[in-house]
This record gives C-alpha cells, structure tokens and sequence, in this order.
C-alpha cells in the first residue's frame, strides 16, 4: 500500500505504518470512529484527487469533468437508495460544514433554532456558545431530564411552543438511547419549524434498520459518512425534494469551493457496502455487543448513565469507583484502549477532566467481536480503570487487550 512513498519520503511512510500499528494493536472504542474497508481507503487515494469540479454533476465551473459527474451521480444514487431520501447533496466535507450548511441555506442569521446541549449530548454546531452556531443563530437548548437522563418530549414540545424556533435540530453525540425523530418531526410542524435531523453517530444503525428511521417524516437529515456507516471522513446533507435549491446552493457556492472527488468516491464505495444484506448484520451487532458491554461493565460496579444503551454508545459515570473521566482516559490508553473522557448530564466537574468515559462498539464489531468478547472488554476496561495507578495493573490488561487484537486481526495486507 505504501510502495511509493516508501521510497520517496520514509518520514511520513513511517508515520503512518506506526498508526496502522497503533489501529491494530489498540481496542478503538471512542464512537464516533470505525476503521474503512481497503475499497474506501483505495477510492479515497486516487487520482480523482486531482480534478476541480466546482458546481454540481453536468453543470460545472471547469472542464473535464465528464467522469467525475458518473462518480458523483453514482454516490447519489447510492445514497438515495440507501436512506430513501428524495434529494442528496454528497459534497460537504465535514459534519460541521454540513450542519451550518443547512443553517445557511434555510435561515437568516440571528433565527431562532433549538439544538440539544452539549453538555447533555448534543453537538458543538447545535447551538454552543463558542460556536459559530451559536453565535450567528439565537439557540436555545433542550437536555435531558435529570431522573432519567432521557429526553423528555413532552417538556421540548412545550419548550418549542414557548420558544416558537425557526427550526428544531435532534441528534446526539453522547445519547446513548434511541431518539424518536417521527416526535421531533411533530413537534417541528406544530410550531411550523422545520425539522432537522443529525444521525451522524447512528446513520449505519438508521440503514442497518436498528434505530428508526428519521426519514420520511424529517426535513432535512445530515450525516457524517465516516462513523457506523464506515465511510470516508466526510459527510453528506439528506432532504425533501422542496429544500433542494437551497441547501445545494448553500453548499456550493455559499460555503464550500472545490468538492473532494476523491472522497465522494469513497463515499460511494462505503454506501455500495451498507447496501449489502451483511451490513445489516454488521449494525445489529453492534448493538448487541454494546449491550453485552454495558452489562459487563454493570457487573463491574460502573454506573451507565440511562442504566444501559440502545445504540453503539455508552456513557460510563466513573464516580462509585472514585475515577475522574481523564485519568481513565490516560489510564486506557497506557492500557491500549482509546476512549474518550466525557461530561455525563448534570456533570459536576468540568468538561476537561469530566465524571465520565463515552465508549462505543463499532470498531471492535468491525475487527468481529461478538458479546463473549465483550464480556472480557468490560473486565479488562474496569480493571484498568481501578488500577489507574498501578502500572502492573495496566500492564496486565494492555497483555489481554494484545491477545484478543492478534484473535480478531485488522488490517493484515496494509
Ligand atoms: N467529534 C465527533 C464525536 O466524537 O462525536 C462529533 O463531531
């Protein structure tokens, strides 16, 4: 794979056959992350790279872009059959550019939106202060109910009447239950908002036909591409026919020049794997090892926040083993796996060292762990956790997470 610039600059050659390394030898569990098929990062690498393609298939800026229209028609159409949207622009090159593309395109600056908090779940481009979101918008914030830890759709209705928003933006990115998007929709059009919907995290459960679908009841839907659909890093905006111009127009030439080509390609060979009855497999596994985990860790004494997990996340609130969230975070990583220090709801620390660790399944069902694994990956997590500062415990677990990573190999011909 790296025959080329193994010879014409071993720096970076190097580089990166030690993170093809690292991958394989860790427990990846933060996730918002999965490892690609060899097809995706092939199509990612290649010469379409090279070509400016500045508008959209057969209406572009520059010439010489008769092949790349096939590829991105081809994504598309992909795309489309995929979720059963009626209209796909695959050009954003990121979640976040994708959200406030769709803010662009149907707002004016200074509308009033609501977006789930951070802090509760939510995304830094649903409202943050420190976001251009936050900052271009009027955002008030929905959270979770403080009991339950759920989303309570009864207050955000009332919130939305009082509030009448412009727009209700759902999606999380530390929910680790099931989110009612037909109830979003609902409560969008009773106000007459527009419903957008961020299934970034769980839009290879949405195809996998593990989490309900947002579509056809929802506006307008973005998604990432690289999370459990394992895609390319990028991202793509999903919506009814009637929003089309807008949003295409916000994307190019509102917010983005040039498309990536390259990784529109990728796109469209990760969506030909989602397609596949496998895939469906895939997705319901990793619920179901999520679940085997989250009981494993239950068996451990870690408190889940919502006491468990519908999806491919949990949230592990560390405080009954007196653990803050970034020492655990240190302490796995030493141990070989990566997780990500997190705020549960209502934290009372700060967000940079945080009560809790926001884990997930799809990488580990990728490598082909099943729920036996998964028992032992709880064991091996909460003992790292309680030895978090004892380098022989660390020690013992990082020799257990290497024995299971050389049983369910990763990258083997790279
Ligand atoms: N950074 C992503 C995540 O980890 O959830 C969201 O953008």
């Amino acid at each position: 794979m790296l025959e080329h610039v193994q010879k014409t600059d071993s720096k970076v050659a190097q580089i990166i056959q030690s993170e093809i390394k690292r991958q394989q030898t860790v427990f990846e569990m933060i996730p918002s992350e999965n490892m690609v098929s060899p097809s995706v990062l092939e199509a990612m690498g290649s010469v379409l790279n090279n070509k400016y393609s500045e508008g959209y298939p057969h209406k572009r800026y520059y010439g010489g872009n008769e092949v790349i229209d096939q590829m991105e028609d081809l994504a598309i159409e992909r795309a489309k059959k995929l979720f059963g949207a009626e209209h796909v622009n695959v050009q954003p090159y990121s979640g976040s550019p994708a959200n406030l593309e769709v803010y662009f395109a149907l707002l004016q600056l200074g509308d009033k939106i609501m977006g789930m908090s951070l802090s509760e779940g939510g995304h830094l481009t649903h409202g943050h202060a420190v976001n251009f979101s936050g900052k271009a918008y009027q955002f008030v914030q929905y959270g979770v109910q403080k009991d339950t830890e759920l989303l309570d759709y009864d207050a955000i209705e009332k919130q939305a009447k009082t509030e009448k928003p412009k727009m209700i933006v759902s999606g999380a990115t530390a929910y680790p239950r099931r989110i009612d998007f037909k109830r979003f929709a609902e409560i969008a059009q009773s106000v007459g908002a527009i419903s957008m919907a961020d299934i970034s995290h769980i839009a290879g459960l949405v195809v996998g036909g593990v989490h309900p679908s947002p579509f056809p009841f929802t506006d307008v839907v973005t998604t990432t591409t690289h999370k459990t659909l394992r895609g390319p890093r990028g991202a793509m905006i999903m919506c009814k026919e009637q929003f089309a111009k807008p949003i295409d127009k916000a994307v190019f030439p509102g917010m983005q020049g040039g498309p990536h080509e390259h990784i529109i390609a990728g796109k469209a060979v990760a969506f030909a794997e989602a397609l596949k009855p496998e895939f469906k497999d895939y997705a319901r596994q990793i619920v179901k090892n999520a679940k085997a985990l989250g009981e494993s860790l239950s068996a451990e004494g870690i408190r889940l926040v919502t006491g468990g997990t519908d999806n491919h996340l949990l949230l592990a609130d560390l405080r009954p083993l007196n653990v803050t969230g970034k020492q655990a975070e240190t302490a796995l990583d030493q141990a070989h796996i990566t997780v990500n220090a997190n705020t549960i709801p209502f934290d009372p620390r700060k967000p940079f060292d945080p009560s809790g660790i926001r884990l997930g399944t799809p990488v580990l069902t990728t490598r082909g762990m099943k729920e036996s694994e998964m028992q032992e990956v709880g064991q091996l997590m909460a003992r790292a956790i309680r030895g978090w500062d004892k380098p022989s415990e660390l020690e013992a677990v990082k020799r257990g997470v290497l024995y299971l990573c050389k049983q369910f190999p990763l990258y083997e011909d790279l």
